[in-house]
């Protein structure tokens, strides 16, 4: 087993394994840019070391100076959490070259499922079902024209470099087909360097769900079970919920079994989430693989009392996993807390924490690393806690986030609070009635005046 973890990443989840590492008697070590001085990870980690300036590219984006740290702390492994380096296939490989392990998918792995075209590929020979469209990477326009006529509209033009809707047109009729191919392309170019397109048949108000897969070195694999992601703004997830209240037992049975299959069939180890898109009919679809752990992860921690943090530290360790499925046993719910101004189209905003009460009491997690006193860099992403609440059924599980998030009070920044707080009141998600086009047309109440 690792006898010291360097945890590369920030804010709430370095918190998160970090806790997970004192638990199972692992030292931790922290990094941090120079505007994170401040932040709890800094100060629950058994060491820290400074990697650079606020900027990501030069602190936690900088491969070099957290090999570095890893080398002057003698760490063993390294965890990076998500975002930054986590599915960064270099920084995999370096790791390896220096003997120390990423405790996260393989280069190869990392490379397979980065090439969204080839992902997919992959899938159809696991007999992984796919949407319908392109075998693979369209090389020309009129390949396009082509097979835009065999798919039949609508189509989705998407960018084998994407993922979260980068380098993505939806195309309804053939006379728009070219704008799309061109202005998807030239997108995909600026945002990867790559502008590889492949094609799908477009399915209509789809929902999210995303399988929660383990696979171990020899082999195995095993799934802990559905998210729902549906709820998104601009490919933002807002919430997610475990079960999804559009699952049946058949349909869990079947999208359950499909990921297993894909992770055993690319021999995938580690903690991986197999994305599938739903439609009205229960018809579902590989999407994404997604090799890191995710923001989301805890509401599946939740209902089946589990550690997944702890399970890829035993998976990178070389242990087995047990290899049994998991059902949830309970509902579990999770707002993601944002910086951001609901009322004003979610701007960011950063400052200081002048006044912060945290709810409590039973089946509520708070997932943060922010306190009273706290100012928040402006240089990172909004998002500031994770408010998950749990409980026997969905309807307590939303009755429960409804007193969490009338408890929650923070001063000094705008926060999603209010935002998620309307949303447990929202008939169609009351009703479980909601796909990812949602947020399209549902626009919040005016605030109402402080008094
Ligand atoms: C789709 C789709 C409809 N049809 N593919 C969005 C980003 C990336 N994960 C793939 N996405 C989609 N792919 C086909 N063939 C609709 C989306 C989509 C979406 C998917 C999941 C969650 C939110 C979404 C928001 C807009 C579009």
């Amino acid at each position: 087993m690792f006898k010291k973890i360097l945890v590369a990443n920030r804010g709430e989840i370095a918190l998160r394994v970090i806790r997970t590492c004192k638990e199972m008697g692992i030292k931790s070590v922290a990094v941090y840019s120079k505007a994170d001085e401040e932040s709890l990870h800094v100060k629950f980690a058994d060491e820290a070391v400074c990697i650079g300036p606020a900027a990501s590219s030069e602190s936690y984006l900088k491969m070099s100076n957290i090999i570095a740290a890893a080398e002057i702390t003698n760490a063993d492994a390294i965890h990076p959490g998500y975002g930054f380096l986590s599915e960064n296939a270099k920084f995999s490989r370096i790791c390896e070259e220096h003997n120390i392990k990423f405790i996260g998918a393989s280069p190869d792995m990392i490379d397979r499922m980065g090439d969204k075209a080839n992902a997919k590929s992959t899938m159809i020979a696991a007999g992984v079902p796919c949407v319908p469209g392109s075998e693979g990477v369209i090389e020309t326009f009129k390949d396009c024209i082509k097979v835009a006529k065999e798919t039949g509209y609508p189509v989705m033009l998407k960018a084998s470099a994407g993922g979260g809707g980068k380098g993505m047109r939806a195309v309804w009729k053939e006379e728009d087909l070219q704008d799309a191919w061109e202005s998807a392309r030239q997108e995909s170019l600026a945002a990867f360097g790559n502008n590889d397109m492949y094609m799908e048949k477009l399915i209509e108000e789809p929902r999210h769900i995303e399988i929660q897969v383990v696979g171990d070195s020899r082999g195995k694999a095993c799934h802990l079970s559905e998210r729902d992601c549906s709820i998104q703004r601009r490919h933002q997830k807002l919430t997610e919920e475990t079960p999804s209240p559009f699952m049946t037992d058949k349909l869990r049975e079947d999208m359950g079994a499909a990921a297993v299959k894909a992770a055993e069939y690319i021999k995938y180890e580690g903690a991986g989430t197999v994305e599938f898109l739903v439609d009205k009919h229960r018809n579902f679809y590989f999407m994404e693989m997604n090799t890191r752990i995710q923001v989301e992860h805890p509401i599946t921690e939740q209902v089946i009392d589990f550690d997944l943090i702890r399970e890829q530290i035993m998976v990178a360790a070389g242990i087995p996993i047990s290899g049994k499925n998991y059902l949830p046993n309970l509902h579990s719910i999770e707002c993601r807390i944002n910086a951001e101004d609901p009322y004003n189209g979610f701007r960011p905003s950063p400052g200081k924490i002048t006044v912060l009460h945290a709810p409590g009491g039973h089946g509520i997690r708070l997932d943060t690393h922010v306190y009273a006193g706290y100012s928040i860099p402006p240089n990172y992403d909004s998002m500031i806690a994770k408010l998950i609440t749990t409980a026997q059924t969905r309807e307590e599980a939303i009755n429960k986030m409804r007193r969490a998030l009338d408890e929650f009070h923070i001063e000094g920044i705008k926060t999603t609070i209010p935002f998620h707080r309307q949303l447990m009141d929202h008939p169609d998600y009351i009703a479980g009635n909601y796909t990812t086009a949602f947020m399209d047309t549902w626009k919040m109440e005016e605030p109402v005046d402080e008094e």
